[in-house]
């Protein structure tokens, strides 16, 4: 049975991070609100009684069960999808490296929404521009220069972040590194050479066979000013 993936249509957003897990793993899956009807199908579910319904979308069905929150459904795939390390203690980690991606993400739509995700950018352009250029000289580089640290520190080689092998992690650090450089290509030029090992993992998993084959479908959408990483000149560096 196909998993069902019900995620915001036209953006690729949070739910970027599963299609990626699922891709990679050539899952058979279903992108219900890219379907028609399943923007509808994907309200009711918000709406309704029971079981307990999900706060907000990313959210995955597989069968009976229905996961929300980016790293709670890449915890559950990961095993499934072959995309997570072998032991317990490992898993638990890949899930802390993946919980502090959800920080980092948070951050990042918040330089565009820095006072209300209820307004328009439009309506904050001078906070985002304050937020934007900390979270540029402070926050980005401690988030990239930590991920950076444990990828160089992994005892079995810098090409993955944890383990031997490719989990979860790896490919939502792809699509953070990114979105990052299609958000603030100024900034992130001159962040790149101070984080090697992140970029040859980007590069590396770039092309994955179906990672590249995804790449060049249909089924990616572009970047775009509705999604989490968002292209505003005036927020870049100078
Ligand atoms: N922690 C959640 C965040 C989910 C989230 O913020 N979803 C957004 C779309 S990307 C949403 O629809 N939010 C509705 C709201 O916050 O009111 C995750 O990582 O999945």
């Amino acid at each position: 049975l196909a998993y069902k993936l019900y995620y915001w249509p036209g953006l690729q957003g949070r739910g970027e991070f599963i299609r990626l897990a699922l891709e990679e793993a050539g899952a058979d899956y279903l992108d219900v609100a890219r379907t028609p009807g399943g923007t509808q199908a994907m309200l009711k579910l918000l709406e309704s009684h029971a079981p307990i319904p999900p706060f907000a979308p990313p959210i995955l069905q597989d069968g009976d069960l229905l996961i929300s929150h980016v790293a709670n459904i890449l915890q559950y795939l990961g095993p499934k999808l072959g995309l997570a390390p072998p032991d317990e203690a490992q898993r638990l980690t890949a899930h802390a490296l993946q919980l502090t991606l959800t920080d980092f993400v948070a951050e990042i739509h918040d330089t565009h929404h820095p006072i209300a995700s209820s307004l328009y950018y439009e309506d904050q352009k001078p906070e985002a521009k304050a937020r934007a250029a900390d979270f540029l000289q402070n926050r980005a580089p401690k988030y990239l220069f930590y991920f950076e640290r444990v990828l160089q520190q992994n005892p079995h080689g810098p090409a993955h972040i944890l383990g031997k092998s490719l989990t979860t992690v790896d490919l939502s650090l792809f699509q953070l590194i990114e979105g990052l450089h299609y958000a603030f290509p100024r900034a992130f030029k001159s962040i790149t050479p101070q984080i090697p090992a992140l970029t040859a993992l980007h590069t590396a998993i770039r092309h994955r066979p179906n990672i590249a084959a995804y790449l060049k479908s249909g089924r990616r959408q572009p970047f775009n000013k509705s999604g989490i990483f968002r292209h505003y000149p005036e927020l870049d560096a100078g």
